[in-house]
């Protein structure tokens, strides 16, 4: 297993459209790996394979409280395929956007069907904070972030304090 680092906005990878994975194999299995290392050492609930900069269609997630056991979930080529017309908010942070948070509002229940590590397919039902982080990691495999649900206004303003953050840590 081994660490990746995490992309920060503006990045120009987070804006691009991740390619589906063809075949199941221990590269992509390694990747899961590396990913769910990353996830939890940041610490996450969730991480896509754009964030550290593979532009394919994987993520990892983890929305299990702390203090139980954990619950990795490892999902290739995930897809939504129904949503509630039922809207939910959340407020919604990301590791590509340290340190800034914001209320978006999206459909409170959603399908999802997915490959595992082995290749197998699965369907699942989601509502809660797994449907919401299900949906903000499937952004991410198609260049959204949760900034882009918000005002150009507000999207600019969280983009330049990263920025500024980021310049200080890295004089410090
Ligand atoms: O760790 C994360 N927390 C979170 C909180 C509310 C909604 C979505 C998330 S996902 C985020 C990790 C991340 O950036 N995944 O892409
Ligand atoms: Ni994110």
């Amino acid at each position: 297993m081994a660490l990746r680092e995490i992309l920060i906005v503006p990045d120009p990878r987070l804006k691009k459209e991740c390619a589906a994975v063809t075949e199941v194999n221990d590269e992509i299995r390694q990747l899961l790996d590396d990913m769910l290392e990353t996830m939890y050492a940041a610490p996450g609930i969730g991480l896509a394979a754009p964030q550290i900069g593979v532009m394919k269609r994987v993520v990892v997630m983890d929305v299990s409280d702390e203090k139980d056991k954990p619950e990795p979930l490892k999902l290739i080529n995930p897809e939504i395929i129904w949503e509630s017309e039922e809207l939910a908010v959340y407020q919604e942070g990301c590791l590509s956007i340290p340190d800034q948070y914001a209320d978006v509002e999206r459909p409170a229940e959603v399908g999802m069907r997915y490959m595992d590590e082995n290749g197998k397919e699965h369907e699942i039902e989601a509502d809660g904070l797994l449907a919401t982080c299900i949906q903000h990691e499937i952004d991410h495999l198609d260049g959204v972030l949760f900034t882009d649900y918000l005002s150009a206004l507000k999207r600019n303003m969280i983009i330049k304090k990263v920025q500024k953050l980021q310049k200080t840590k890295k004089s410090a």
